[in-house]
């Protein structure tokens, strides 16, 4: 049966249900898809045009959490699953992670980042040596992307008032997950569960772990780096830093 995974390289939440495929050994194909033109290519088959999308046969599952749960539930994909008795914990707190740091990280972060085409050009078109046009690719984004960075600046609500408040919910949601931390090494305990795969593929923009497949910008712009300045060191950064070291040192790495 074929199961494959509708993407943007560069997109978090996608990288949230790849690596959870990835964790559960289950066989998919990637189609990674181009900014802008993917909606109606995703509206054709989903009721809205974010992705991740997975379609498996007949079934097609759209958000991330959703496509954990169809994983546990009809793949067996049990590798990541809360354990029984903190179900509800778990959901809560993947629930805090897709809007505080999922939801942040988007606007902190093209804020800052949509400045530049050098930083955000490679992002969308990475070379991931599987024989994409990436050359072409990349041509297209530099003409278009005066046009791309007003749609996500419109998609996202990206405005100075909506971006102070995404950091102070950052920030806060470092507090809380700093505080469920409390001295474990996982968030639910002693074993890394889709809580932690959540926390450290919606953080990863910020934190920038080596392991992860894509280069993100070693030099920050000031806004960036004042927040890196903020928020590194802390339980969760360190989290994220370990599940990537620890979990995830299998993708292969592309180069920006
Ligand atoms: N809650 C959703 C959020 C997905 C999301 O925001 N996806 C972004 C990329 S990271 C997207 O597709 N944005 C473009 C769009 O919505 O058309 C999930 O968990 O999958």
């Amino acid at each position: 049966m074929h199961t494959r995974l509708l993407t943007f390289s560069v997109s978090h939440f996608s990288e949230k249900a790849r690596w959870a495929l990835d964790a559960n050994g289950v066989p998919y194909r990637e189609r990674p898809l181009p900014l802008g033109l993917h909606v109606p290519y995703v509206r054709w088959r989903a009721p809205r045009s974010s992705v991740p999308v997975l379609e498996h046969g007949g079934d097609v599952v759209q958000g991330s959490s959703a496509i954990l749960d169809f994983l546990e539930r009809r793949l067996g994909g049990v590798a990541l699953a809360a354990p029984e008795q903190q179900r509800a914990r778990a959901a809560e707190l993947e629930a805090l992670a897709d809007r505080a740091f999922g939801g942040g990280i988007v606007r902190v972060l093209y804020d800052a980042l949509l400045a530049s085409p050098d930083d955000m050009v490679p992002l969308w078109a990475p070379d991931l040596h599987d024989g994409a046009p990436v050359a072409t690719q990349r041509r297209l984004y530099r003409a278009a992307f005066p046009w791309l960075r007003w749609g996500i600046r419109r998609t996202y609500r990206i405005r100075s008032d909506t971006v102070r408040a995404a950091r102070e919910r950052l920030i806060a949601g470092f507090d809380e997950t700093d505080r469920a931390l409390g001295g474990r090494p996982y968030l639910l305990g002693p074993r890394p569960t889709r809580v932690d795969v959540t926390v450290a593929a919606l953080l990863a923009p910020l934190c920038r772990p080596r392991e992860h497949m894509l280069t993100w910008p070693r030099e920050f712009p000031p806004a960036l780096t004042e927040l890196v300045a903020v928020l590194d060191r802390r339980p969760t950064w360190e989290l994220v830093l370990r599940m990537y070291r620890e979990h995830r040192a299998t993708r292969p790495r592309a180069e920006a």
